[in-house]
């Protein structure tokens, strides 16, 4: 809260030294989110969405999408590039196919806990990497949480890799997801979000990988009632607006977008931790069996995964872990 404070304070002063400009036409910006209303990133969008249509005195207009209502992520991804899209809140998972250094972030028990996360997309590594996605016609405006992603499954438990065997495992359009099941012994089903509860219905898959409030929130907890904490990965989630759409606009107006964007971040920030307990909750009280299993046969199974990402970004794998240290 004291963040959003201070943002609040900075950009009030900011915006009064630079002399808001009053005049002109409205600009419209479309965000999306495959999250519905309610869930704690598209809430932060929302309020992304009252700050900046405060601090420019209703000329900037952003319109929320939520639901995947203009696409998957990997198609609003493509659109955001495009600037068909302006502002795009997704998970770093589906953008390391378009920018293969975001891996890392990806990569299975690469964060010792969410505090090392953090102290990362705060530090050089992560804000350098939200200024490198230019690359590909993006600008990253923040990050946000997005908890650890753990396996549920439709007929047994997964309380070893073993359990994982010959398992079709829906995994995220990203190559690092898919190697990461294929290490542990699964077969990785990637997917758009929105497919997956019917494919867990009708046997297409047997099983899936997310965090708790993603978990409750599809309802894949109706079908897939073994879920099993395993924590493989923190992915963040990353807000990104299109190049297009940034290279347009006042560098004031920038300054706005940017300083919502990290009131958006913290706002999530804060809702997710209560969102993270509860989902549990009502799962368990749905009739979900939930598991603990023994982490150390997890990180052993992944190390190859480690060997072939590392081996690109062996660096930045360091400084991340040393980070953890
Ligand atoms: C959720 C993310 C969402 C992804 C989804 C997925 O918040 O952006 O689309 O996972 O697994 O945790 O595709």
């Amino acid at each position: 809260m004291k963040k959003f404070l201070v943002i609040l304070l900075v950009a009030v002063l900011v915006i009064g030294a630079m002399g808001m400009s009053k005049k002109g036409n409205t600009i419209i910006l479309k965000a999306a989110d495959d999250h519905h209303k309610g869930y704690s990133t598209v809430e932060g969008l929302y309020l992304m969405a009252k700050l900046v249509n405060l601090w420019t005195d209703g000329r900037i207009q952003i319109q929320v999408y939520p639901g995947a209502v203009l696409g998957s992520e990997k198609e609003t991804i493509e659109q955001t590039q495009m600037g068909i899209i302006d502002i795009n809140r997704v998970s770093v998972a589906p953008m390391t196919s378009l920018y293969p250094k975001l891996s890392v972030f990806a990569l299975p028990y690469i964060f010792k806990s969410r505090e090392h996360m953090w102290k990362v997309l705060e530090s050089n590594i992560g804000q350098n990497m939200l200024l490198e996605l230019k690359k590909v016609g993006l600008i990253g405006l923040a990050y946000m949480d997005s908890g650890a992603r753990s396996f549920y499954t439709v007929k047994k438990p997964i309380l070893s890799p073993a359990d994982l065997k010959g398992l079709k495992i829906r995994t995220q359009k990203s190559p690092v997801m898919m190697d990461m099941v294929k290490a542990m012994g699964g077969r990785p089903v990637p997917m758009a979000f929105e497919e997956v509860y019917s494919a867990l219905q009708t046997g297409v898959i047997d099983g899936a990988e997310n965090n708790p409030p993603s978990y409750y929130e599809t309802r894949h907890y109706e079908v897939a009632k073994y879920y099993s904490l395993d924590e493989h990965a923190m992915v963040p989630e990353i807000l990104v607006m299109s190049l297009k759409t940034w290279n347009a606009l006042s560098s004031q107006d920038r300054q706005i977008i940017k300083m919502a964007a990290i009131a958006a971040q913290e706002l999530q920030r804060k809702l997710w931790l209560k969102d993270e307990q509860t989902a549990l909750e009502k799962v368990k009280e749905a009739g979900c069996k939930i598991y603990h299993p023994d982490k150390e046969a997890f990180i052993k199974a992944v190390q190859p995964v480690y060997k072939k990402y590392a081996s690109k970004y062996m660096d930045l794998v360091k400084e991340i872990q040393e980070m953890g240290e």
